[in-house]
């Protein structure tokens, strides 16, 4: 098989990807797309996802390229036939805990990270709102991984592969504590075990260890 090319950085959507790729054992080729540079911004990149964002993957074998994280989960997973859900009940809630992670978890994380870390202007009332929203969004994990050992039926799937990078980028990177959600502290050090997850957090290897969200 021709190895799948996945254009990506050193983020938390980036990770998604790689992780996945790791899980399914698909092989694959790493571009490197530096995004603090404005790779994403040039025609060719452009050409594979018009949004000007990583993680794309391009699987010539199949003639596909795909854009958008959650996209891409679930492109590998039927390509590969591995963590995909296992009865229509699965199915269901593969793609409300992928699109929760989607519309919630990373957009949150991601504007903290930004307000907090890299803003010019440190804004109490932006700061503060987004740690908030932070704190409910780590309540819901929370509440689910109470009753449930992953995101999603008995085994580690998709939605897993999602939403891990960005609890791990909000412990990493922002401080943040998970005292107050232990089955999400269960989950997250669990995850964080595995030797796919290991690889795949040092994807791509950069010339010198910087992080961009
Ligand atoms: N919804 C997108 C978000 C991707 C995204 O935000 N990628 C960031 C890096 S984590 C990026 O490429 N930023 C570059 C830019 O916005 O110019 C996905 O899940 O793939």
């Amino acid at each position: 098989m021709t190895p799948i090319e996945l254009y990506t950085y050193q983020t938390p959507n980036g990770h998604k990807a790689s992780i996945m790729l790791e899980e399914v054992g698909l092989p694959y080729s790493v571009r490197l797309i530096d995004i603090e540079k404005g790779d994403q911004t040039r025609p060719d990149f452009l050409a594979l996802n018009p949004n000007n964002k990583i993680p794309v993957i391009v699987d010539r074998d199949a003639g596909r390229t795909v854009f958008e994280s959650g996209a891409i989960l679930h492109y590998l997973a039927r390509r590969s036939g591995k963590l995909q859900p296992t009865s229509a009940q699965e199915a269901d809630d593969t793609l409300t805990w992928t699109l929760f992670q989607a519309a919630h978890v990373g957009p949150t994380l991601g504007q903290l990270w930004n307000y907090k870390v890299f803003a010019p202007d440190k804004m109490p009332y932006v700061i503060g709102r987004f740690e908030r929203e932070t704190g409910r969004v780590f309540r819901v994990l929370e509440s689910r991984l109470n009753n449930h050992e992953n995101l999603v039926g008995k085994s580690y799937g998709i939605a897993d592969v999602m939403t891990w990078p960005w609890i791990h980028a909000g412990v990493i990177k922002l401080g943040l504590s998970l005292d107050d959600t232990p089955n999400l502290a269960r989950w997250y050090a669990a995850i964080g075990r595995r030797p796919a997850v290991i690889r795949g957090i040092a994807v791509p290897a950069l010339p010198e260890a910087s992080a961009a969200a």
